[in-house]
């Protein structure tokens, strides 16, 4: 049997997978192994709890969550497990997302969901939380991360500098 990925992205439909691009660039430019997996909170029930059942206790240590309209995948994963549980709303059906991000993130007491916000920048937020709670345990984990988030400044800081370039003060 593989060895259990540490991280696993679990997704709704397929549907949902080209909304989540980012989350997958940023576990590879983490290095960090993830499990791929489209179980639908209801319409595969039975397979959602099987395969925590499996994958928990062979060292599945985060989840991330992702679905569009009544989401119900995050919670019903955070129902089964004490192991964090990111939530992604995901865009998309009549209400464009408002629907998934309610219900992922209201939650009830004593059952949390780390959700994300909707879009792009949820799905790569999702991505370096899962890896942030793994660094806790990892220095290598945290330096990529570290260096990801250094990354992010110094492009910032190029982008002030073409801004200033094009409109200089006075
Ligand atoms: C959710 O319902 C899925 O996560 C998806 O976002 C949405 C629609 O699923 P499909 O009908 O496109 O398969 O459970």
């Amino acid at each position: 049997m593989a060895k259990q990925a540490p991280v696993a992205l679990v997704m709704g439909s397929d549907n949902d997978l080209p909304k989540l691009e980012n989350t997958l660039a940023v576990l590879k430019a983490l290095q960090i192994p993830l499990e791929v997996r489209v179980i639908s909170a209801h319409r595969t029930p039975e397979e959602l709890r099987e395969w925590l059942d499996a994958a928990v206790p062979n060292g599945l240590k985060v989840i991330i969550a992702a679905a569009g309209m009544a989401a119900h995948l995050a919670g019903a994963c955070a129902a089964h497990t004490t192991i964090p549980v990111i939530g992604i709303p995901v865009l998309g059906g009549a209400l464009n997302g408002l629907d998934a991000l309610l219900s992922t993130v209201n939650m009830p007491g004593g059952v949390p969901v780390g959700t994300m916000g909707l879009g792009s920048a949820g799905a790569r937020n999702a991505a370096l939380f899962a890896a942030q709670i793994l660094a806790v345990a990892d220095p290598a984990i945290a330096a990529r991360v570290a260096a990801l988030r250094a990354a992010d400044a110094d492009a910032v800081r190029a982008k002030d500098a073409k801004v200033r370039a094009e409109h200089p003060s006075g």
